[in-house]
């Protein structure tokens, strides 16, 4: 048998194969039209594209999200994530990341300062230590040993927006303003594994020591090789609240399309939070991929969107949305 049908089969397999003989049987392998990455947000257009050479350089899957969204953290321009990525209300910039593979393999660092590619530490929390997340100072003592340079992440321009801030001091996070928001990148390669890296600064002018939902496998980033991967974006704490990105998978494990399952995890989120003070500034979106290559996204608010790459198509999806 050759690899490829072989890998087709045991795929097929497992998903006839719930041990409760519930839930997988809806999910129906199709025709797989070959690898596809989407990343939310305009700056995941350049992203998915090294991601996408990488891959095709036979990088592997893994490797191809990890420089994929690296290129959003070196950006200093990028004051969502990594260097240049806007600091919390004492001005310390401190960054959120966690990767994940097809085996559930996964990493991730959470509260870190000083060092620019946090999903390149996350991804060797993953395979050089027995645990799956590290956090502030002793996520940042991991990284020196591997020889990760510390640096000022604060460049002069999130300095200044934060003593804008200052002046008011008034925290309503504003996401998709300036439409470059958290970088979550999933991709499915030509054996239909897929691989997932999501990396951020965080929610803009949050208390010291403050964790979204990004670094948090479940919620920011979430996949299961036999269904398909999802990753979020928005206000941190609404995802978390609904473990957002492992629900949006689930829900597709029992039979539901992408969109379907993104659909149902923000109107779950909507509905916990009509009646939250959050509700004004609220905004989550979720991009989402099953092991048939179909994605989507799909937000709470308007003004959510993600770029998609595959061999015929390099794009910008608006996301459909619930309100405006
Ligand atoms: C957080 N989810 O820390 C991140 C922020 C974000 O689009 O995604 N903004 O809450």
């Amino acid at each position: 048998m050759s690899r490829r049908k072989f890998i087709k089969n045991t795929v097929l397999g497992s998903v006839a194969s719930s041990s409760f003989g519930f839930s997988l049987k809806n999910l129906k392998l199709k025709n797989f039209s070959g690898p596809r990455i989407i990343s939310t947000w305009n700056h995941g257009f350049e992203a998915n594209k090294v991601a996408w050479n990488n891959l095709k350089s036979g990088k592997g899957g893994l490797t191809a999200v990890e420089y994929g969204v690296r290129l959003s953290e070196d950006d200093p321009n990028e004051m969502s994530v990594g260097l240049g990525g806007l600091p919390d209300r004492t001005g310390r910039v401190t960054l959120d990341a966690c990767i994940m593979d097809n085996n559930n393999d996964c990493g991730s660092v959470s509260f870190l300062q000083n060092i620019k590619n946090p999903i390149s530490v996350a991804r060797l929390v993953m395979e050089k230590t027995p645990h799956v997340m590290l956090t502030g100072k002793g996520a940042y003592d991991f990284a020196i040993e591997q020889g990760f340079k510390s640096q000022n992440l604060l460049t002069n321009k999130s300095k200044k927006a934060w003593e804008n801030w200052k002046k008011t001091s008034d925290y309503k996070p504003v996401i998709n303003i300036e439409n470059h928001d958290t970088i979550s990148m999933l991709l499915i390669d030509e054996n239909r594994d897929l691989f997932g890296a999501c990396t951020t600064s965080g929610a803009a002018w949050k208390l010291h020591g403050r964790v979204g939902d990004s670094p948090i496998i479940g919620a920011g980033l979430f996949l299961d090789n036999d269904v398909g991967a999802a990753a979020a974006t928005g206000l941190g704490e609404a995802v978390i609240r609904t473990a957002g990105s492992a629900m949006v998978v689930e829900i597709m494990r029992q039979g539901a399309s992408p969109l379907e399952a993104c659909k149902e995890v923000v109107n779950r989120i909507s509905k916990i939070h009509k009646n939250r003070s959050e509700w004004e500034y609220l905004q989550v979106g979720f991009i989402a991929i099953n092991k048939n290559g179909e994605h989507a996204g799909y937000s709470l608010k308007k003004g959510f969107n993600y770029a998609l790459h595959d061999s015929k198509n390099q794009m910008m999806i608006d996301a459909k949305y619930e309100t405006e």
